[in-house]
């Protein structure tokens, strides 16, 4: 029989393969405890080393990028695509621009991409790209041209049936846009090669909404479990971009109230909640202008700006984390259960430390981890794919009620792994492993 897996021994073998990249670390330490156990009870994957298999990426593509900006200055950036693991179908995941993109962020997220994607139930397999590129404060034709060298390079390596990227932080629907156009001349093809596109070309309605929906229904399913739900609920959201703002709206629709948003700078407060009205508002000065969310106090006096903050220090019921990875710390996991919050759903992907997550355990909050609460926005990438592939679009209502059947297939699926008898469900460890499962028996299957 195989030896048994060391979770120490394991760890340390990871740094040293790939040292300087605490993120990715982080990564897979949480997948890997909740893993270890797992697997050296089913001696079948530690026999074919699936986890060892698993932490290495199948291809990682670097990149230069030489752009010109307004003032006809040369730029140059780096650009990566990180195809981690196309066991169950061709990498998924998506891009992201910002300053502090390297690999080891870019690998955290594709390893993430992985469990997640498995988790959806569609046939799609892990990948994250991005530039360290900053979006902010560049031109209309500043993004264009950036958008057009990133792709001269990556549209070597990627088309529909091998490698499908999308938006994440600092890319939307603009700069998919500009992203697919230029594919497509590159190419002479018109091909779902990108998803999050526009309805125009071949986008599917609900992508935009996705993560943030699916959020909510995923959170939805987490307080049916427990005989309760939304309405009349205080809910804190950190953000401002896509995930947050699709987050607040359904928290609206489903009669919740949100109390906070954010960006980089800090947090507004609006007591009296962020209704619909307020939300036109929000994505006026977040999609049209692209300016910070500190500007939505000039329009409700009542709310306040607390510049260099979190909200996690706001009272609250339910606190979202939907910015970026460890946004939320312990002493902010302390805070939120002083102050009553019960439950907290992850719309970014690892914004919550391994010290947070702990305590939220340990404590009684409910934690829906990122890989399960916010796999609504690759779930319907995946449906966009399907709509693309069979030249024709579903409705609203069609793509919305596959996005909450998958939603609460992934919550069922957390509930099947948790294994628990009694109290709170742990979708951690329940996540971890459903996702796992799927891609380690196919990995098995197609041999090395
Ligand atoms: P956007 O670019 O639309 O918005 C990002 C938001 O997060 C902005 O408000 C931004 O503020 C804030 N933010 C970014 N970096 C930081 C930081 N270092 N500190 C504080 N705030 C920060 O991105 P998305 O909404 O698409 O993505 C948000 C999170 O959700 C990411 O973790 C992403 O990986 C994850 N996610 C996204 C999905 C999608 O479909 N888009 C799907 C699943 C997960 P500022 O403008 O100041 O930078
Ligand atoms: O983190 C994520 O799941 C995303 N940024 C969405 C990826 C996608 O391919 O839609």
């Amino acid at each position: 029989m195989a030896a048994k897996l060391d979770l120490g021994t394991f760890m340390q073998k990871v740094k040293e393969d790939n040292p300087n990249e605490p993120e990715f670390h982080q990564a897979v330490h949480e997948v890997a405890e909740v893993l270890v156990p797992y697997v050296n009870e089913n001696p079948r994957y530690i026999k074919h080393k699936v986890l060892e298999r698993l932490v290495e990426p199948e291809r990682v593509i670097q990149f230069k990028i030489t752009w010109h900006d307004d003032h006809n200055e040369i730029q140059v950036n780096k650009g990566y695509r990180i195809q981690m693991n196309s066991c169950i179908g061709p990498y998924k995941g998506g891009l992201r621009f910002h300053p502090s993109v390297n690999l080891g962020i870019l690998k955290f997220l594709a390893f993430e991409q992985v469990f997640k994607n498995s988790l959806t139930t569609l046939p799609m397999g892990g990948g994250k790209g991005g530039s360290n590129f900053d979006p902010k404060g560049k031109s209309d034709l500043e993004i264009m041209r950036f958008c057009k060298a990133f792709m001269e390079e990556l549209s070597k390596h990627i088309d529909e049936n091998t490698d499908v990227p999308a938006g994440d932080i600092g890319v939307g629907g603009r700069e998919i846009g500009f992203l697919f156009g230029h594919y497509k001349r590159l190419r002479n093809k018109f091909t779902g090669v990108l998803t999050g596109k526009g309805l125009e070309y071949g986008g599917s309605l609900i992508r935009p909404e996705a993560t943030g929906y699916g959020l909510l229904y995923f959170v939805d399913c987490m307080l049916k479990e427990k005989n309760d739900g939304l309405k009349g609920k205080n809910v804190v959201i950190s953000g401002s971009g896509n995930v947050s703002f699709y987050a607040a709206e359904k928290c609206v629709e489903l009669g919740a109230k949100v109390l906070t948003l954010s960006d980089s700078s800090g947090y507004i407060y609006d007591q009296e909640g962020i209704d619909a009205e307020k939300l036109k508002v929000v994505a006026k000065i977040k999609f049209e202008d692209y300016d910070r969310i500190s500007a939505y106090v000039n329009h409700f006096p009542n709310a306040v700006f607390v510049e260099g903050k979190t909200p996690w220090e706001v009272q609250c019921d339910i606190a979202l984390p939907n910015a970026t990875q460890n946004e939320l710390h312990l002493d902010d996991a302390k805070k939120l259960l002083s102050n009553g919050c019960k439950l907290v759903a992850e719309g970014a992907n690892m914004p919550c430390t391994p010290e947070a997550v702990h305590f939220f355990l340990e404590n009684g909050i409910l934690y829906g981890p990122g890989k399960a609460a916010n796999a609504g926005g690759v779930a319907t990438s995946g449906l966009e794919m399907s709509q693309n592939s069979l030249r024709l679009s579903w409705t609203r209502e069609e793509v919305d009620e596959r996005l909450r059947n998958i939603m609460y297939n992934i919550h069922e699926q957390c509930k099947k792994f948790a294994d628990e008898k009694a109290g709170n469900i742990n979708y951690f460890k329940g996540a971890n492993i459903a996702g796992f499962v799927k891609v380690a028996n196919a990995l098995i299957a197609e041999g090395y």
